[in-house]
């Protein structure tokens, strides 16, 4: 029988193999660190985990594929960008998850954000695998007919790795609903095949299920109610500071509206608003999603109780909650102090990895419910999931019963992660046990599977 320090020593050995095998991606390592820092226990437990290999396949995707992409501007001149798609991981079903147009967008960050999206789709329990991918392209400022050639040209190379049963992209960061438009009709153009399944995020009128672009957001506010849920509170009354203003921001300030709580914030890499009357969600969204503006225009217009504050981070702000909701590594340790110095109850993560592991664990030694965001955002992905039975079947579903199942889901991953932390002993740490529940899942079907 292996102790869980003979496993914990193991890997650490694995965690500085990672860092020399993979030079020069620091997030895929925080990610690794992260996981494999929680998994000691149950590698302890339960000895077929052990199995010489297994944690080791886990932690290399299984396909890497990186191309050129060039596209013209309006003015004729050429760019080149670089495409990523990291599979990896398929287990559990066909590789699922996002493309993240951003300039800051490199292997890296592509492969922490694959492999969360491995455990976050396996707590789902949904049948995906987990990927990712994107691109350096930065969308901001260009216009729509720059858009469109930059997606033709991304999917003229990408549309040979994917399909309804192989790998399935979504949106993420830079990726809403006018790109995966252009990504579909040039796939749909180059293979002539009608094949509704290979990306999610469709618009509602061709294929698209209603309440994904809700899902995220609306998932992350289900996930903080059912922290809170456990501690014998609600989300009646309460104030959040929400970051970000993109597709997970606004639906999160929709869902804390709509159950009672009041944002009174939110962000871009241009600074914060704060708004003493709560962030009101249909002017942000004519801002954001319409006009494709930037969140001072939102201070400007809303008058006397919102005030636009440069370059700051919106955690400074008191709050009962915080949801963290725009990129990676957001929130330091300095920011989750003020948070607890502020009497914050609960963090929930809308985004990917927005905590710094020194500010999760300072959040989790100070007694906040800290839910991670490979559980808290995961409803994103599982209406995608439902996105694809839907155009499997060739049918829709209303608005309602769509909404029912995130619901069910959402708890279903609360009640999951909370379950596995009581089992492995670490009681209302929702980190180790999304992270147990998620690689049980995985590793079962690895094992079950072969070594491939
Ligand atoms: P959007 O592109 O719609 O919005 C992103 C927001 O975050 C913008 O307000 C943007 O501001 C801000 N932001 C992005 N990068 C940075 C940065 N480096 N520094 C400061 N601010 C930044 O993306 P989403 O809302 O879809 O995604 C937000 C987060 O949620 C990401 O971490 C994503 O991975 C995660 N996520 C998304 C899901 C989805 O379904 N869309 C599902 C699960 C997780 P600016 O315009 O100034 O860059
Ligand atoms: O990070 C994520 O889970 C997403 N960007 C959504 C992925 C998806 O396939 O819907």
């Amino acid at each position: 029988m292996t102790t869980r320090s003979e496993t914990r020593t193991a890997l650490d050995h694995l965690l500085t193999e990672i860092e020399h095998r993979n030079p020069a991606q620091p997030e895929f390592h925080q990610a690794a660190h992260e996981v494999l820092e929680t998994l000691a226990p149950v590698l302890a437990a339960r000895p077929e985990y052990a199995e010489p290999g297994l944690v080791e396949r886990l932690v290399e995707p299984e396909r890497q594929v990186i191309f050129r992409v060039p596209w013209q501007d309006d003015q004729g001149r050429v760019h080149v960008n670089r495409g990523f798609r990291v599979e990896f991981n398929s287990a559990l079903g066909p590789y699922k998850g996002g493309l993240r147009f951003h300039p800051s967008v490199n292997l890296g960050v592509i492969k922490f954000l694959g492999f969360e999206q491995v455990f976050k789709n396996a707590l789902t329990g949904l049948g995906i695998g987990g990927g990712k991918g994107g691109s350096d392209f930065d969308p901001h400022g260009r216009s729509d007919a720059e858009v469109m050639r930059f997606c033709q040209s991304f999917m003229t190379e990408l549309y040979r790795h994917i399909g309804e049963h192989t790998d399935v992209p979504a949106g993420d960061i830079g990726v809403g609903g006018r790109e995966i438009g252009y990504l579909f009709g040039q796939y749909r153009r180059i293979t002539n095949r009608w094949e509704a399944g290979v990306l999610t995020g469709k618009g509602a009128g061709w294929g698209g299920s209603l309440i994904r672009p809700e899902a995220t957001g609306y998932g992350n506010v289900l996930f903080a109610a059912a922290m809170l849920r456990e501690r014998g509170e609600d989300l009646e009354g309460q104030t959040a500071v929400v970051s970000g203003s993109g597709n997970v921001a606004i639906y999160t300030i929709e869902k804390l509206a709509a159950l009672g709580a009041n944002a009174v914030t939110c962000s871009d890499s241009s600074g914060y608003v704060v708004d003493e009357k709560g962030i009101d969600v249909e002017l942000l969204k004519q801002v954001k999603e319409v006009e494709r503006g930037r969140v001072d225009t939102y201070a400007e217009r809303r008058g006397s109780s919102a005030r636009f504050v440069p370059g700051g981070r919106v955690w400074e702000v008191p709050a009962d909650l915080a949801l963290p909701s725009a990129t990676q590594n957001e929130l330091d340790e300095n920011d989750a102090a003020t948070l607890v110095r502020n009497g914050v109850k609960a963090v929930s993560e809308g985004a990917n990895m927005p905590a710094t592991p020194e500010a999760v664990h300072l959040l989790q030694r100070s007694g906040v419910a800290f839910g991670p965001g490979k559980a808290a955002n995961a409803g994103g992905v599982a209406v995608s999931a439902l996105e694809m039975a839907q155009n499997h079947a060739r049918t829709s579903w209303t608005a309602a019963r769509v909404e029912e199942e995130l619901t069910r889901i959402m708890n279903d991953i609360h009640t999951t992660c909370h379950e596995t932390a009581d089992r492995y002993g670490a009681p209302g740490d929702y980190v180790t046990g999304a992270n147990i529940a998620g690689f049980e899942r995985v590793a079962d079907a690895m094992l079950a599977q072969g070594v491939i």
